[in-house]
């Protein structure tokens, strides 16, 4: 059995895991675990993430959760595939703001936007600003570049764009000329079908 292990849910944030160890091409294997069962919330499985949340990664001994680590630990690990900014170049920096956007900024100013709040939190206590501004924030990237890093496709490509794709089709997200060929440019890449080939597969089963 491959050293690399995903804890996997077929559709679900997992499945951008899956699309980044497509990206990385290093040999995998998948757990599937039906949350419509509760095996996500098993004994077993709360031992790999007491979090009961997929995804999970383990690596020999190592296990990784949370979608943007898990991709960011990948894109490290497997360098000579370019899906991350090395240590060392100026760049990283851009590329570690972006990998953290995802899951800080967008992620949440997309939840306060599908499932509003009473009484709207104080924007100054919040690490994230309104859902309009943090959009524009990322059209205006994506106006200027075919990536996030520019030329570069890289791990946070896989963070954000998966998020962008996923929220457009779950209508959370408008649909933006900046996002919509964004979105199309990297679905076309082959891991990208591939990973999207083996979901199908995975769910119907
Ligand atoms: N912050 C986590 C979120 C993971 C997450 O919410 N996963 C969902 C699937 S999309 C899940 O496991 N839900 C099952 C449950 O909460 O019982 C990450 O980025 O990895």
């Amino acid at each position: 059995m491959s050293d690399l292990i995903l804890y996997h849910a077929s559709p679900s944030r997992s499945s951008i895991v899956l699309w980044m160890l497509e990206e990385v091409g290093a040999p995998y294997h998948v757990k599937l675990l039906k949350l419509s069962e509760g095996e996500n919330l098993k004994p077993d499985y709360l031992a790999v993430n007491p979090m009961g949340k997929v995804p999970a990664l383990k690596h020999g001994d190592a296990v990784i959760t949370e979608v943007a680590a898990i991709c960011t630990y990948l894109a490290d690990e497997f360098p000579a595939k370019k899906l991350n900014v090395p240590v060392g170049t100026p760049l990283r920096g851009i590329y570690l703001k972006w990998l953290f956007f995802g899951p800080s900024v967008i992620e949440p100013a997309m939840t306060d936007r599908a499932f509003p709040r009473k009484e709207a939190p104080r924007a100054a206590s919040v690490g994230w600003r309104d859902f309009d501004t943090v959009l524009d924030i990322v059209a205006k990237a994506l106006a200027q570049a075919p990536h996030l890093m520019g030329e570069q496709f890289t791990a946070a490509d896989v963070v954000i764009g998966s998020g962008l794709r996923y929220g457009m089709m779950f209508k959370l997200i408008p649909e933006r000329k900046e996002f919509l060929d964004y979105a199309a440019r990297i679905a076309a890449r082959p891991a990208a079908q591939r990973a999207a080939a083996k979901d199908k597969e995975m769910s119907a089963a």
